[in-house]
């Protein structure tokens, strides 16, 4: 496949990704975790995680990568530089899944990463820094309620107390399920990295909603990425018989959990900020008995934004609002800060190597946010980060449903791969020295 090479001053010898390869790994991880209804499985510090990073170690390994992992799970394959001493050029992304996800969310980046290096060495292409390719463990925050684990230890912004505090439905802390992979708690310490070890760090991925699709895009340009505040709210009435308990008398948890959860759509709707968003994606009630007025729930409320500060504000009205719920039905109300992370503005240096190689390589863009959470968010805390994103022909993500074009995953991996050499250029122009030979 070759792409119409305009307006660059000198004709690139571009590295050319190879097609066949991505589909077949991307086809090889699809079956990891798979379900008979086609979703993916692969929960965060679960056995089938781990079967999806020892693939890609294998392939890291076949492609002349050095591959170490670190205490947490994450898995880095190592590509030299020409000189010692650089830091390095980091991509990747992550290869856990929600309970029945999508077979593309996380792969294509990690499987891209892969193969850009792949497509550097068969067409001998040698690079001043070197390139480490990252597949981060636990970026899903569907199994403990907060994301990005492995990206965080990797910046230094996981304390063991959120490992033991934070549990899955099974009362299973994070702690444990990372132990009984054998990784050893303690040294989740050094799985931090010197910020002077990585000179920038890009995420190729695909986007979680139809906006490309809609402008007719392939590639999206991050600008900003946004974060989530996660509460855990239990909600303590009363269970009562179904039948001889007047209305006046009841204390119906799951009554005062629904006028919440509407409550929560409202705030999000009218009174945050134009880009906040809130979901209770997840609610339990008890007894769940049909003859008993239900006496407890817990739900999970996720509100996202790119600004912190209107984040703050929806998150203060929601808190406000299940308190005066509770009160007025007598309701005993509990609020548990699940996770509070801060959104990303994106570097702009790297945002505009990613825009000078689609304009060289004649590939239609758009710079836009992006409202689902990544770990070039997290990454941004430790160096330059930058965020390619694949059109989604369904539009749709965290779902089976999810589908993306193999055409439009080989144009992300495309620009992937040419960024890293447009990025091996900037470095070292950045530091004052030319282009490298
Ligand atoms: O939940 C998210 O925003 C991302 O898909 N991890
Ligand atoms: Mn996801
Ligand atoms: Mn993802």
């Amino acid at each position: 496949m070759h792409w119409p090479v305009e307006a660059a001053t000198e004709v690139l010898p571009l590295p050319e990704v190879n097609q066949r390869r991505l589909a077949q790994d991307l086809r090889m991880l699809a079956h990891i975790g798979a379900s008979p209804g086609g979703g993916i499985n692969r929960l965060a510090f679960t056995a089938e995680e781990r079967e999806a990073h020892s693939y890609v170690a294998a392939r890291m390994r076949e492609a002349g990568l050095t591959v170490r992992g670190d205490a947490i799970g994450n898995t880095f394959g190592c590509r030299p530089g020409g000189r010692e001493g650089l830091p390095a050029i980091v991509l990747g992304s992550h290869l856990d899944s929600i309970y029945e996800g999508g077979q593309f969310d996380g792969t294509v980046g990690v499987v891209g990463a892969l193969e850009a290096v792949r497509a550097l060495n068969e067409q001998n292409i040698a690079t001043l820094h070197p390139i480490i390719a990252v597949a981060f463990a636990a970026e899903e925050g569907a199994r403990f309620g907060a994301s990005n684990l492995g990206s965080r230890a990797l910046v230094g912004d996981l304390p063991q107390e959120e490992l033991r505090r934070l549990h899955d439905g099974n009362g299973t802390s994070v702690a444990v399920a990372i132990q009984q992979l054998g990784f050893p708690l303690k040294e989740i310490p050094t799985c931090r990295w010197d910020s002077r070890q990585v000179g920038a760090f890009v995420e190729l991925h695909i986007e979680q909603s139809a906006g490309l699709e809609t402008l007719r895009k392939p590639v999206g340009i991050v600008d900003a990425i946004g974060a989530a505040t996660r509460l855990r709210i239990n909600l303590i009435g009363r269970p009562d018989h179904s039948g001889a308990t007047s209305m006046s008398l009841r204390r119906d948890a799951l009554a005062a959990a629904a006028e919440i959860v509407l409550n929560v759509e409202r705030i999000a709707r009218e009174t945050a900020g134009r880009n906040t968003v809130a979901t209770v994606g997840k609610l339990n009630v008890k007894p769940g008995v049909i003859t008993v007025v239900p006496g407890e729930v817990e739900m999970d409320i996720d509100i996202r934004d790119i600004d912190a500060d209107m984040k703050d504000i929806a998150t203060s009205a929601m808190e406000a609002m299940v308190h005066e719920v509770a009160r007025r039905r007598g309701i005993q109300e509990r609020i548990e800060l699940l996770t509070h992370q801060l959104p990303s503005t994106l570097a702009m240096w790297t945002r505009e190597a990613i825009r000078g190689v689609c304009q060289e390589m004649g590939v239609d863009y758009r710079v836009l946010p992006s409202g689902a959470g990544h770990d070039a968010r997290v990454m941004a805390d430790l160096a330059p980060a930058a965020m390619i994103l694949v059109r989604n022909k369904s539009g749709i993500s965290h779902s089976p449903a999810e589908w993306v074009e193999m055409s439009d995953i080989v144009l992300g991996v495309q620009v992937l791969t040419n960024t890293v050499l447009k990025l091996d250029d900037a470095l070292a122009q950045r530091r004052g020295e030319g282009k490298h030979p």
